[in-house]
């Protein structure tokens, strides 16, 4: 009679584990998974090596050209499903705003840590063109070696497009005390910033450019000015005043960001995109296959993922 008892107890119990994680393993929905694609190298090949990820694992996937602020808003309202590149310093203002209203969960961090700041390729400090770089403080008796021939005698700065992070430069050169000495212009894409650094090298004049890490140039040389240190609200679009918006950059975190309902819609993929982490090198590699070798964003995706099996084996196991 006991081991009638046991046998029934197993069988009950078995028959309720096989319910329960019949229930836990549910399926992704076959819904297209949509992936935004922005203005920068490795945002765009990572969106494709992504979308590779989840298609080998059986999930759809859809890409969207997104603006890289108004992004977060679409993804707290479904439209867009993930970000795979929250840069702290350009988009943490809008990722958190979204996150206020509800919609939005933060995905984990990358490995990699994120520079976003203005600097010189390292060449320049290398031959001396402006002594005391790289302190921010060295600029003042430098404009003439950074001038070119729309900056109105003024040193240039080229900033990447306004997209990225609006006043957050020219206040820093007012904050400064800077701005009768330097201007600030506006790229109109991500890559007139290395076509300058290619014409500067070749003319051997000096540039200032906005830059980022991970970058292709990580491999290149290319060194950040030092700045007076961020701290939560100096920036005027964080509250801060003229007195305090000269502030650098944070040495920030490189965030994943989802649609709240991913991991209930799409719970595989969800697990293998909180998962998901690049290094400083991975991320580097994946700018330099287009800015450096000239390949399409697709043959670049292509080609990182077919050679990085075991790293993205670990997202998705
Ligand atoms: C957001 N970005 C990497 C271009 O600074």
């Amino acid at each position: 009679m006991k081991k009638l008892i046991n046998k029934v107890a197993v069988a009950a119990l078995t028959m309720t584990l096989a319910t329960v994680s019949g229930q836990a393993i549910a399926k992704d929905s076959s819904k297209p998974i949509v992936i935004p694609v922005h203005n920068w190298a490795s945002q765009v090949v990572m969106a494709h090596v992504i979308g590779l990820m989840f298609e080998g694992m059986g999930n759809n996937v859809e890409f969207v050209p997104a603006d890289s602020q108004g992004v977060y808003e679409s993804i707290r309202n479904g439209d867009v499903t993930i970000s795979h590149e929250v840069w702290q310093s350009s988009f943490g203002a809008s990722f958190y705003n979204a996150m206020d209203k509800g919609g939005i969960m933060d995905a984990g961090d990358h490995e990699a840590l994120a520079i976003e700041e203005i600097g010189v390729p390292t060449w320049v400090i290398d031959q001396n063109l402006c002594p005391g770089l790289p302190s921010w403080e060295a600029l003042a008796n430098c404009q003439d070696v950074f001038a070119t021939t729309d900056s109105g005698g003024k040193g240039r700065i080229l900033e990447g497009p306004s997209s990225w992070h609006g006043d957050v430069f020219p206040n820093r050169i007012k904050g400064l005390g800077l701005d009768d000495k330097y201007m600030v212009k506006f790229a109109g894409t991500g890559d007139a910033l290395w076509a300058e650094l290619a014409a500067a090298k070749l003319e051997g004049r000096g540039t200032i450019i906005f830059n980022w890490s991970p970058n292709w140039t990580d491999a290149e040389g290319f060194t950040f000015l030092e700045f007076p240190p961020y701290y939560e609200g100096c920036r005027i679009s964080e509250g801060g005043t003229m007195e305090t918006t000269g502030c650098g950059s944070m040495l920030g975190w490189l965030k994943k960001a989802a649609h709240y309902q991913m991991p209930k819609r799409w719970p595989a993929a969800y697990k293998a995109f909180s998962k998901l982490s690049f290094t400083t090198t991975d991320i580097g590699q994946m700018a330099a296959l287009v800015s450096v070798d000239g390949m399409t964003y697709e043959d670049a995706a292509a080609k990182w993922f077919a050679e990085h099996q075991d790293v993205i084996a670990k997202f998705t196991q």
